[in-house]
Formats: C-alpha cells, structure tokens, sequence
C-alpha cells in the first residue's frame, strides 16, 4: 500500500489557512514583518503622522531622571529585560543616562532577529561601551524562562512602541500575565501604552498619503505570494483604516476593489472573493487610564508610577505585582 506523505503545515500556513477559509476573512499583523515589513515599519516611525515614536522618544528623555529612580530604587542593581528590542535608539536614552550616574544595570536585549541583536550589540558597544550586553535571540514567548531563571537581581522589563496595542484585550490579559509569572515582588515592567486622542490624529498616523502604511498592509499578501506560491494581485485590494473612538480600536483590512478568484498552491487552496469584501489584518488598540488599570488588574499587576508626554497623546507605565 502507498503511504500518503502528510506534511505539517508550519503556523503561517495555519494561520493563513485559517484566516482565508473564516467568514470574515482575516490575516494576523505578525505577518507583515520580514526584511521588507521591518524596513516599511522603519519607514513608517519615520513618516510625521506616525507620532508614536517621536513622542515615546521625548517621554523617554523627559522623564529618565525619574525612570531612572524607580529602576534603581534602594541602589539595587537591576537586569534590564527588553522585548523586541529592534535597533534600540529610545532604549539608548536610558542607558547613557544609566551610565553617566553609575546605575548598576546590565541589559539583556530580545529579539527575534539574530540579525538586529548583532548589530544593537556592536552600536552599544561603539556608543556606550560601559554598558554590559547579554543578548537573547527568540520570540517572547520562548524567552520568557530565561527572564524566569534570572534570581539574583532586581529585573525591569521594557516592552516599548505600544507593541501591546496589536492584542485584542484578552490576548494583551495573557501577556500582562505572563509577565507577571516571571517577576517578583520588587520587580517591575515599563510598558508603551498609545492613548486615546484626537480620532482623526489616530486616523492619520494609520492612513498617509504616501503609501507606506499601504504597502506594509499589503506584505501579508506579498509574503503569501512568495513564501506559499499565491496569486494575489495586489493592486486589486484597497488600504482601509476605521478607528472607533468609543472603544479606542483602529482597524485595518484590505478591502477587495472586485471580485477575485485566488490561489494559493501550496495550501492547495482557492478562495473567492465577492467585491468589496474585508480582510481584517491588524489592530492598533489606544488607551486611557482606566483600560490600562483593569487590564493590569486583570494581569494581578498594579500601576505604580506613569510618564507622559506633553500633548498627553502616549504614555508609558510601570506595573509591579499587585
Ligand atoms: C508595531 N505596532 C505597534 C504598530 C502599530 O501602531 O500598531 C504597527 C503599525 N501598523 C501600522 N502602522 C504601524
């Protein structure tokens, strides 16, 4: 008898399996990022509507006097833990700050990119060379024993760019929570959190004119294209961004201009879809205070201090174990 060879689809093959046969369709966020999507995403800190990063930058700068005295509270010294750590320019404004008033620290950088920890490492090294680098390669997930297994020292955990804000509540709970399993009493969690604003301020930094947040967007479709052998045309989906100020979700779909017939060959799989029909593909929550608070209830953390930057458009926050 032949033996049917079954190949285990990998989770992006899942995941779009999943998202492309569900009614309405969607795409998860987490695959917009290859070599392409981090450079977009790049470019997209860098577009004047993307406030986000300029105002965590002047937070950052601001208020790491203050920072710095709640991380080194009683003088202990502390690990400093940063999830997706990336090219580390805001981190750096606390680390020379660190530095230039003999903090006891050391930072362990983690990312998912051997690639981006290399090249934080060597720039550390060249800029701030005082400053002692452990790097973690892995996604959180897999990281979190080893911020588990680190017992002699005080741990800050920095988790920046309101990363948080591409998880639907209950996912954002987890996280929280999960955090909150690997730290212990004095410990504590410095978290980006965007707020709520201005709906058309939102709108924009999610819709320019330039077509970057399109073609970032757009990658999930790119990737499918070149990673899975599918035939998306991409000119035939539209960027479209809604955000609801009652609940504070931006949301983003790619919406079909037509109806099309696509297939993706190595799911062995045809979809259809009718005209002007949605694939949602990414959230961007923002915040108040009282969201943040329930979720780090939610979480069994408790805020213990906030920064803020002068339009109080985003703000970052530290939690401890409630
Ligand atoms: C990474 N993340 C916090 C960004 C955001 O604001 O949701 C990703 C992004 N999507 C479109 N522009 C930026």
């Amino acid at each position: 008898m032949q033996e049917k060879t079954i190949t285990k689809k990998t989770p992006f093959e899942q995941e779009v399996y999943e998202g492309l046969t569900a009614f309405p369709k969607y795409l998860s966020s987490k695959y917009f990022y290859d070599a392409i999507g981090d450079s977009l995403f790049q470019d997209i800190m860098a577009m004047p509507e993307y406030y986000l990063t300029d105002c965590e930058f002047a937070i950052l700068q601001k208020h790491k006097s203050a920072i710095t005295k709640a991380f080194s509270e009683h003088n202990a010294p502390f690990s400093l833990f940063e999830l997706g750590a990336g090219d580390g320019k805001k981190t750096k404004i606390l680390l020379k700050h660190f530095t230039e008033n003999q903090i006891e620290f050391d930072y362990r950088p983690i990312d998912i990119s051997q690639n981006a920890l290399d090249q934080l490492q060597r720039s550390i090294q060249h800029e701030l060379p005082k400053v002692v680098v452990n790097t973690i390669q892995g996604t959180y997930f897999d990281t979190l024993k080893d911020i588990a297994e680190e017992h002699s020292k005080k741990k800050v955990i920095l988790f920046l760019g309101s990363n948080i804000g591409n998880l639907l509540h209950p996912q954002a709970i987890d996280f929280l929570r999960q955090l909150k399993a690997v730290i212990h009493e004095d410990d504590l969690i410095f978290m980006g959190f965007d707020q709520k604003k201005n709906p058309q301020t939102v709108l924009n930094a999610y819709n320019d004119d330039s077509g970057i947040t399109e073609a970032f967007n757009k990658n999930v479709l790119t990737r499918i294209n070149k990673e899975l052998d599918g035939n998306f045309d991409l000119d035939n989906y539209l960027h479209w961004e809604v955000y609801d100020p009652e609940s504070g979700t931006a949301k983003s779909y790619l919406v079909a201009k037509q109806a099309q017939e696509v297939y993706i060959k190595k799911l062995e799989l045809n979809i259809t879809l009718d005209a002007w029909e949605t694939i949602h593909t990414e959230i961007s929550q923002k915040y108040d205070d009282k969201v943040v608070g329930w979720l780090a209830k939610e979480a069994g953390l408790k805020i213990h201090a906030q920064f803020s930057d002068d339009r109080a458009y985003y703000k970052n926050y530290i939690f401890k174990k409630e």
